[in-house]
């Protein structure tokens, strides 16, 4: 099995689109309890607090919106003896790391994300952190060999960094890294919001009835679907040109009936936007509630969280040690005398 790694910031509360995009294949791509990847801890998954710092964020709540999010994976189905799992700052390598890459990294690639574009535009003071974001993501790939990054489309230009600058550094250095490569979903890659479907469905936007949470009580979910945006038509068409609200109820739908998008199309010809609204209603509480119930039973339990944490942070510590061994050595710099 290939290594894989992936990362969610603690930056929010998480939506459909993280679920979907993410959270949801990193469960099902876990190796088997027993089996060889799992001992070797082939999947690994990081709560990356350091890149929720990049932009302004409330002190107060950073250490329980990480071990909420915690909690959430675990609720999401990743399992002890199947993943790894643990919070970024615990393992001191991802900054070192970072800062090993800053010199490898350019001025001109990072100028180019559009991420970046994105998140400082109108704002009146824009963090260093936001710029170097993709090297500390670039970081924590290729500390753990990673081969695939399970990600949402959004973060297709990160990835190819990561492969850019590693390939430079074994280039530079002598091979170190293992170049890694995106996978991404083939439905609901891209959940769109729901009051402005042509933008992402985010975690730090502000539009809570755009965003469907994982944690929204079934009411809600109910009530956000059914006021979404759709258009003054009444056919329920895949176009998302022309029908971008419709289009990614569609997805939705697809992506937790289990249902592919044709024969969506199909069920739903001239039942008018009132019912598929109700469908695609059902079809997401269902798709939630089994996340939901183990959720309220986690939080009832903090200490097995705290536990897996704690794990999570020694055995990723471990791996990513002798990763950065081999990267100061290639790099030249002094090994600390023993
Ligand atoms: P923010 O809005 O703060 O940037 P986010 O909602 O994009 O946050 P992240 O923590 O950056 O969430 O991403 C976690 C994972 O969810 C990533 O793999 C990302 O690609 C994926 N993801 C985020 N938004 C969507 C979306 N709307 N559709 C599909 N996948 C998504
Ligand atoms: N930037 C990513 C989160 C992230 C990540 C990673 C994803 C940080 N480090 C490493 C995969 C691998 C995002 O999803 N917005």
């Amino acid at each position: 099995m290939a290594r894989v790694f992936s990362g969610i910031q603690p930056s929010g509360d998480v939506h459909l689109g993280n679920y979907l995009g993410a959270i949801r294949r990193w469960v099902e791509e876990q190796p088997p309890a027993g089996s060889e990847a799992a001992l070797r801890r082939d999947a690994i998954h990081c709560v990356v607090d350091l890149h929720a710092m990049t932009v302004p964020y409330v002190p107060a709540e950073m250490a329980s919106r990480t071990l909420a999010l915690a909690t959430l994976l675990m609720a999401a189905g990743l399992e002890p003896d199947r993943s790894l799992l643990f919070v970024q700052s615990h393992v001191r390598a991802h900054a070192e790391l970072t800062w090993i890459l800053n010199s490898v990294a350019t001025f001109g690639e990072l100028n180019r994300m559009t991420q970046f574009k994105e998140k400082s535009g109108g704002q009146e003071s824009v963090s260093a952190g936001l710029f170097d974001y993709p090297v500390l993501m670039a970081a924590d790939i290729l500390l753990y060999d990673t081969d695939e990054v399970p990600v949402g489309d959004d973060q297709r230009q990160h990835i190819e960094l990561a492969r850019d600058i590693a390939i430079r550094f074994n280039h530079r250095f002598g091979k170190t890294f293992v170049v890694p490569k995106g996978t991404y979903a083939e439905v609901a890659a891209r959940v769109m919001d729901l009051q402005n479907p042509t933008r992402k469905m985010s975690k730090s936007e502000e539009s809570p009835q755009g965003t469907i949470l994982v944690l929204d009580p079934p009411k809600l979910i109910e009530k956000k679907i059914k006021s979404a945006v759709t258009d003054s038509g009444t056919d329920v068409r895949y176009d998302p040109a022309e029908k971008p609200g419709v289009s990614n109820l569609l997805e939705i739908y697809a992506a937790t009936s289990g249902t592919p998008i044709s024969k969506a199309e199909i069920e739903f010809e001239g039942a008018g936007y009132g019912k598929f609204k109700q469908a695609v209603a059902d079809a997401v509480i269902e798709c939630v509630r089994p996340v939901q119930e183990r959720y309220a039973a986690l939080e009832a339990d903090p200490g097995e969280v705290d536990r897996r944490l704690l794990r999570g942070a020694e055995e990723a510590d471990a791996k990513a040690e002798e990763v950065m061994a081999r990267a100061t050595r290639a790099a030249g710099l002094l090994p600390r005398p023993r």
